[in-house]
């Protein structure tokens, strides 16, 4: 058994039995070890940010690390936007990275590069194997790593010549251990601070954010009245029908300030003390009131749901839950013109039970969770670190993850673009993904955004109808009053994309709605059919 072998065969008896991959000449043993081993299931895909995201979205269905290869500095490179929103879902996975033979290196090839240097931005840990016979030791410490809670990005760099030697056999997988448990007094203190008179809110996140943390919570949110919201961008949000309704922190500062004004108490639940996605003239940076008092009941890593449990039956021991009640909204009238409010209602009216949401639809989506609230149970999965480009990859490893249950990807159009090759993957292996792509011709939240970081307009601005002038068809949101070099940068006309299209060529059935009843009509037909379908929702900017 050479190195290569060795690391499969370890990866495979730790649970550890897909690979999404895009592998180079350094890694051909490792591509080569998969016959060998056929617990491992090697997915091919088309761009190493594929790659990354899609472990990311099987590592939060799953519970458990996929594996990602990668070819050297570059290929690692090209996949760190979506480690980097997995780093902060803190999602198990494993990264293989191939690197040149340890006697090549000195001779600085031209794809030589500071491998562990891109590791380190993304990794909770990071070991370059060495010596053949020591591969499979370090795969096995790299699974527990990665699923040591909270969890996070583990890191192996295999240079050519370790993954061609002999290496002996597998290890076994190591223990991992528990979530750390919340001391008793710190559950008493924070059931104390909740007995007081004074305004309480309590944030959760992490795995608080599944059944058995959002049950314990909304118990105590009924006895004591503290108020319950859920971070802003939480990695896997169980919902619907049958489940305690929670709002998320909204994306805007201003309207997050406003959802914890006035609270005295603001207690953590495995989630971070919120902050403003970003800084804006004159909004505070920190969301929670400025005399507020900060308690963590549990920290990430923590075991955050036995905390819960353990506040419920000290606070609210007789105390039920609070579940949504199924609730659908009516299907729109089919001639009514598409928008994202009205896709939101169909998809609300048609959700099927155990569908997975992957949601980077952005603007277009912000009616999404209000119109699905009290739909068939579902998993709500989100734009864990605000990196765009996720969506499509976290839907396809999701699917990968989860056999009988139907993938829903809303997906905004500009982010559709940096990933887009997960549909070729998703061809490939037969997913049942529907891809709902929000067409609007623009990058439109950053019209907004213009505005909103106070940046200049010029001092007589052209007319958005101006005739010819680039960026005039007005379809980048609010973006009107800037000039046409501004507006063009958010303009995702001239030429239109054409998603219809771009899905017949990966591999896709798809079709294109432009009214209620178009976008019922597709959505329903693919929830039908097995495999993955994309709509392309043709919507405006902010409706
Ligand atoms: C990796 C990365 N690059 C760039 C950005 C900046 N950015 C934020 S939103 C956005 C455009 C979003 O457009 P689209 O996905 O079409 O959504 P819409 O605003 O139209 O709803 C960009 C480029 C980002 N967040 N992440
Ligand atoms: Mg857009």
């Amino acid at each position: 058994m050479n190195g290569a072998q060795a690391l499969i065969r370890t990866l495979a008896g730790a649970g550890v039995d897909v690979c999404f991959s895009n592998p180079g000449t350094s890694e051909m043993q490792i591509v080569a070890a998969l016959d060998a081993v056929p617990q491992m299931h090697g997915v091919l895909c088309l761009f190493e940010g594929v790659v990354t995201g899609a472990a990311d979205g099987f590592g939060r269905m799953a519970g458990r690390p996929a594996a990602g290869l990668l070819h050297l500095g570059p290929g690692l490179a090209n996949g760190l936007a979506n480690l980097h929103n997995a780093r902060r879902a803190r999602t198990p996975l494993l990264m293989v990275v191939g690197d040149h033979a340890t006697y090549h290196k000195r001779y600085d090839a031209p794809l030589e590069s500071d491998i562990d240097a891109l590791a380190g931005t993304v990794s909770v840990w990071t070991r370059r194997s060495l010596r053949s016979e020591d591969v499979a030791a370090d795969a096995a410490e790299g699974v527990c790593a990665a699923m040591t809670p909270p969890g996070g990005v583990a890191t192996l760099i295999l240079p050519a010549d370790v993954s061609w030697t002999e290496a002996g056999s597998a290890s076994p997988s190591l223990p991992v251990r528990s979530p750390s448990p919340v001391p008793g007094d710190v559950v008493r203190s924070v059931a104390t601070l909740l007995g007081r008179d004074e305004p309480c809110a309590i944030l959760v996140g992490g795995a608080a954010t599944r059944r058995p943390g959002l049950e314990a919570a909304s118990r105590v949110a009924q006895a004591t009245g503290a108020r319950l919201l859920c971070e802003g961008s939480p990695a896997r949000l169980e919902r619907g029908a049958g489940l305690p309704a929670i709002e998320r922190l909204p994306y805007l500062a201003e309207f997050a300030i406003e959802k914890l004004k006035g609270a005295r108490h603001l207690i953590l639940a495995g989630a971070r003390a919120p902050v403003s996605f970003f800084a804006y003239p004159g909004v505070p940076s920190s969301i929670a009131p400025s005399d507020a008092e900060v308690h963590v009941l549990a920290a990430p890593g923590d075991d955050v749901c036995e905390a819960l449990a353990s506040l419920a039956d000290l606070v609210a021991p007789d105390v039920k839950p609070l579940l949504a009640e199924p609730a659908r909204p009516d299907l729109p009238s089919g001639s009514e013109a598409l928008s994202g409010t009205i896709a939101s209602a169909v998809l609300g009216a048609l959700l099927p039970e155990g569908a997975i949401i992957s949601d980077e639809a952005n603007t277009a989506g912000v009616w999404a969770p209000g119109a699905t609230a009290g739909a068939p149970p579902h998993d709500w999965l989100t734009l864990t670190g605000g990196a765009i480009g996720q969506g499509l990859p976290v839907a396809t490893g999701a699917a990968v993850a989860s056999p009988g249950r139907r993938v829903i990807a809303l997906e905004a159009d500009g982010s559709a673009m940096y990933t887009l090759s997960s549909l070729w993957t998703q061809a490939r292996e037969g997913l049942d993904v529907t891809n709902v792509i929000f067409n609007n011709g623009s990058y439109a939240i950053l019209g907004m955004e213009l505005g909103r970081v106070g940046a200049q307009a010029p001092e007589s601005p052209e007319s958005p109808e101006s005739p010819g002038a680039p960026g005039s068809s007005g379809s980048a949101g609010s973006s009107g009053g800037w000039g046409s070099a501004a507006r063009s940068l958010l303009d995702l006309t001239r030429p239109d994309l054409d998603f219809v299209s771009l899905a017949g060529g990966l591999g896709v059935p798809a079709g294109r709605a432009r009214t209620a009843g178009e976008f019922a009509a597709l959505l329903r037909r693919s929830l039908a059919e097995p495999g993955p379908f994309l709509i392309e929702a043709m919507v405006p900017p902010f409706q």
